[in-house]
């Protein structure tokens, strides 16, 4: 017989991916709601978002992104030959930000083929409820806390391109608008 943590695995891996939303889609724009329990679907809705960030591949992705608005996470930032490592985060909430801060070239699966510099704190420290249920705190550094804050910014309907100058932002809404706009023709 099968453990329940092995068919989880196996349930991941044969997980259907799930389209990815792209600007300028209104959902992008909301705010996510609160998780209010950690159950058997929502950890099918985590499976399949990992599954979905590593065929992209992406190293991060926030349910908003797949059409859900709640308040759900999942990033591993390791290059392709690590092992995975993916970190998965329910109602992740910033308790602290560093002063000093970084700079990273950003990019969004939301916002295909844009990338731009983001600084943002070098250094966050998160509060979260884990895939068992359970509340955690993490401190991120490097790579984690730019990307912590991506994803938490797609939970809030922000995106990166909300940092570059309106004239940036408005260029690059404008190009997928029209190229949405192209493809329904
Ligand atoms: O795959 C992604 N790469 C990335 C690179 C630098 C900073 C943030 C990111 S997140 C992005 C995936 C994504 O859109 N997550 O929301
Ligand atoms: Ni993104």
């Amino acid at each position: 017989m099968l453990t329940a943590g092995l068919a989880n695995l196996i349930s991941a891996s044969h997980m259907a991916i799930l389209p990815i939303l792209t600007i300028p889609d209104p959902i992008l724009r909301k705010k996510a709601r609160l998780i209010e329990r950690v159950d058997a679907d929502l950890r099918r809705l985590m499976d399949g978002m990992l599954a979905t960030m590593y065929d992209a591949p992406g190293i991060g992705l926030a349910a908003p992104q797949v059409g859900i608005l709640r308040r759900l996470i999942v990033m591993d930032p390791a290059k392709d030959e690590a092992p995975k490592n993916p970190v998965i985060m329910v109602n992740p909430e910033i308790l602290t930000r560093s002063d000093e801060m970084r700079i990273h070239e950003e990019g969004c699966l939301s916002i295909p083929e844009i990338t731009a510099e983001v600084e943002r704190p070098a250094r966050t420290r998160v509060k979260y409820i884990d895939r068992h249920g359970k509340p955690q705190e993490m401190e991120l550094e490097g790579i984690w806390s730019t990307l912590v804050q991506h994803e938490i910014d797609h939970l809030n309907g922000v995106l990166f391109i909300d940092y570059l100058s309106r004239l940036k932002r408005d260029m690059i809404v404008k190009k997928f608008t029209k190229a949405k706009r192209a493809d329904a023709l």
